[in-house]
């Protein structure tokens, strides 16, 4: 038996070292590499579930097209011609940039970043800005703090308090929360905001349970309270922020009794919190979920400010983690330098895909290729993409399973798994290690993986340009400032993992790459972008009618809709028995959850894991089940260009008064 380190894929914090155990061509057995300094062999069952994956009886082993709307296999010869022609025709007919290449991160390896490449020696097809995951987020770092970086979570063990603000480890990043229980372990007083009583909630010493999008307001309050009892970190302040005088004067209206009725938090916490956080040595572990708003952005400002005028930055212990993009930014070769090839540009907000496809004109959308993703169920409004879907004429998707949107598709082409492929990976969340992972078996059925399959098509389309290098080569280019900066060799970058050195504690020098080199908590950057210089807090209004606000987090078992293709039943619609709208249901019942959107059919769990006028319901279930964004909203965050998916207002519907 041979053992082979290798990777996991997924779009996760984590970014786990694997190990499979191999007898010629066959895994027996996927477990957690012990030898990786961050993941240490732990890994979670989605990370095993690759075995699974790669093995299962419903995976696509050859490219299929829709005829007469049914699917048959056809050969990848067949497959090229039809893409060959259709791909040219198109162009020549219509531009480049009638062509929507839309990817995402179903999986995170170098080698499959091949398919932006080719699309753009192809003269550049639409493409997408913004991003269905955690843009807002991103972009409030980057304008109070300059950049988005993260001290490794390592020295949580020093902190004197850890507040895990909208963010589910438990569930979602089972390595933070090792070092979140090691922590408390030593004293840090562990504390989770949410408005759901998570998995995370277990391992804290408390849980503050907040009305959702109401972030901004909590930590304007706990600002000016921090303020007004003198509780601040003057020298830190003085020396470090830039706008603190405007950021005081915002404050007025941010009294407790306001802050808690908005909130739904008692005073009394609040004050408690207000004390914990304003000592020394105070983490803010911000997660993805409280900046799926409109106002997720300023929200995540307003925490950053807390951090901030506490004196949280900066040293071991303390610091606000949210994400880490440190070896990504030393990743740069022929995918970064194929953008000069563009010869037409066009580009939508991810999220409105279906409007882009809906409006587009001169030219119309003629085509979509999609790679990497499953933008019908994942992107909100599903009813509104399958429309837009059903206008373009030729729709490619290229995945492991015939999901909802390689249901839509007229050509579907077959993916390798990371078992079947050798890469490197990174994750721009947490872990700051690269990884370089094995080739462990040779493709099933001949699958042709996506390095080679562009490479091939890039050939048959006369593309002369296109780098035809090994994908040895091709690893190297991509890894060369890496390489270059560090001194490294390639074939040490291959045989450990690779993390920058010195570089474990966030803004430790306190020189932030703002245009003021301090923390900005006035930004002209953000004025410039037309929204408020001060991060700041709009209070949503509930409709009379969908008066239940939905949230749609994400499932500990499955990565999106990943692991939830065997699923059978319907989803589960989390309600607090303390709500007038559970009057007449009992738990267990079939319920319609609707919204203006559209409807679908879960199964009620009353209780008391979500706060009132609250309701959950996991997302990643398929359309055969009930796939949630049929009753998301489309619109975007205040910056960063995010989904604000959990904008939602739903009402419970009677099944018989359906
Ligand atoms: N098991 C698993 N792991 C994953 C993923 C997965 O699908 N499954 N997805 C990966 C990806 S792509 C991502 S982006 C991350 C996401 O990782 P997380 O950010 O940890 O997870 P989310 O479910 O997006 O949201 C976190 C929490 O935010 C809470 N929340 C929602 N609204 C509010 C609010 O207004 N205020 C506050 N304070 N909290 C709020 C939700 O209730 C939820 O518990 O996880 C990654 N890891
Ligand atoms: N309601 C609601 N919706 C959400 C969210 C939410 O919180 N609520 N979260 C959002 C977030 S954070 C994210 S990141 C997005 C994720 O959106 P997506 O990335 O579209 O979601 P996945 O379900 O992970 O789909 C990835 C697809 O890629 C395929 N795949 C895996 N590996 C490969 C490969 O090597 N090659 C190819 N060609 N395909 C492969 C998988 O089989 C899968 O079908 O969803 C968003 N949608
Ligand atoms: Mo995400």
């Amino acid at each position: 038996m041979q053992r082979i380190v290798t990777n996991c894929s997924l779009d996760c914090f984590d970014c786990c070292s694997l190990e499979a155990q191999v007898e010629g061509n066959k895994i027996l057995k996927l477990i957690g590499n012990k030898n990786h300094p961050f993941t240490k062999g732990m890994i979670c069952s989605k990370g095993r579930k690759h075995l699974d994956r790669t093995y299962h009886e419903k995976r696509i082993l050859n490219p299929k097209l829709k005829v007469d709307g049914e699917f048959k296999d056809i050969s990848y010869e067949e497959a090229f011609n039809l893409l060959v022609d259709k791909l040219k025709s198109i162009k020549e007919q219509y531009g480049s940039k009638s062509v929507i290449h839309y990817y995402d991160s179903g999986y995170t390896g170098l080698s499959k970043t091949v398919d932006k490449m080719f699309f753009n020696y192809y003269g550049g097809a639409a493409k997408h800005s913004g991003t269905l995951c955690w843009g807002a987020g991103l972009k409030a770092q980057e304008i109070d703090f300059g950049d988005n970086i993260s001290s490794s979570p390592k020295h949580l063990v020093l902190s004197n308090a850890i507040i895990v603000w909208g963010r589910n480890p438990a569930d979602t990043n089972i390595h933070m929360l090792s070092y979140l229980i090691q922590g408390k372990k030593k004293g840090a007083r562990l504390i989770l905001i949410d408005p759901i009583k998570t998995n995370t909630a277990k391992y804290c010493d408390e849980y503050i349970s907040i009305n959702p999008s109401t972030d901004g307001a909590l930590a304007l309050g706990m600002a000016k309270y921090i303020i007004d009892n003198n509780m601040m970190d003057d020298g830190f302040i003085k020396e470090n922020i830039h706008g603190y005088q405007p950021f005081v004067e915002s404050l007025n209206e941010y009294n407790l009794d306001y802050v808690s009725k908005v909130t739904g938090i008692s005073k009394e916490s609040i004050i408690s919190l207000c004390e914990i956080i304003s000592k020394d040595k105070c983490a803010f572990i911000i997660g993805y979920g409280m900046q799926r708003y409109k106002q997720g952005g300023n929200a995540t400002r307003c925490i950053n400010a807390l951090a901030a005028i506490t004196g949280n930055i900066g040293k071991a212990g303390n610091g606000v983690y949210y994400s880490n993009k440190t070896v990504s930014r030393y990743i740069s070769g022929e995918v970064d330098l194929s953008t000069n090839n563009v010869k037409q540009r066009r580009s939508y907000s991810k999220t409105h895909l279906a409007d882009f496809i809906l409006k587009a004109k001169d030219p119309e959308i003629k085509m979509l290729f999609i790679t990497r993703s499953n933008p019908v169920l994942q992107i909100p409004n599903i009813n509104k993409t399958i429309s837009a879907f059903k206008q373009v004429e030729f729709k490619v998707v290229m995945d492991h399973f015939m999901t909802d949107t390689a249901e839509q598709a007229d050509l579907v082409l077959p993916a390798t798994t990371t078992l079947e492929e050798e890469d490197f990976f990174s994750s721009s969340m947490l872990s700051p290690y690269l990884n370089y992972s094995e080739r462990v078996i040779e493709p099933r059925n001949n699958i042709i993986g996506e390095y080679d399959f562009f490479m091939e098509l890039a050939k048959r389309m006369g593309m002369e340009d296109y780098p035809y290098i090994s994908r040895q080569e091709f690893f190297k280019r991509e890894l060369k400032p890496l390489i270059d900066t560090f001194g490294i060799s390639y074939e040490e970058l291959k045989a450990k993992p690779f993390i920058i050195p010195d570089e474990d504690i966030a803004y430790e020098d306190l020189i932030f790459a703002t245009p003021s080199n301090k923390i900005e908590l006035y930004s002209n950057k953000a004025k410039d972008m037309r929204i408020s210089p001060i991060p700041t807090f709009i209070e949503s209004k509930v409709g009379d009618e969908y008066s239940l606000r939905l949230i749609t987090p994400h499932h500990k078992d499955s990565i999106h809709s990943q692991h939830m293709m065997d699923n059978d039943g319907l989803p589960e619609v989390f309600i607090n028995e303390r709500c007038r709208e559970t009057k007449g249901f009992s738990d267990g019942d079939v319920v319609i959850v609707q919204s203006k959107h559209g409807k679908i059919r879960c199964t009620l769990r009353i209780g008391d894991r979500v706060k009132v006028g609250t309701i959950f319901i996991y997302q990643g279930w398929w359309i055969k089940n009930g796939g949630v964004n049929k009753l998301t909203d489309d619109s975007i965050s205040d910056m960063g260009e995010q989904a604000a998916y959990y904008d939602c207002y739903c009402k419970l519907v009677n099944i018989d008064d359906n």
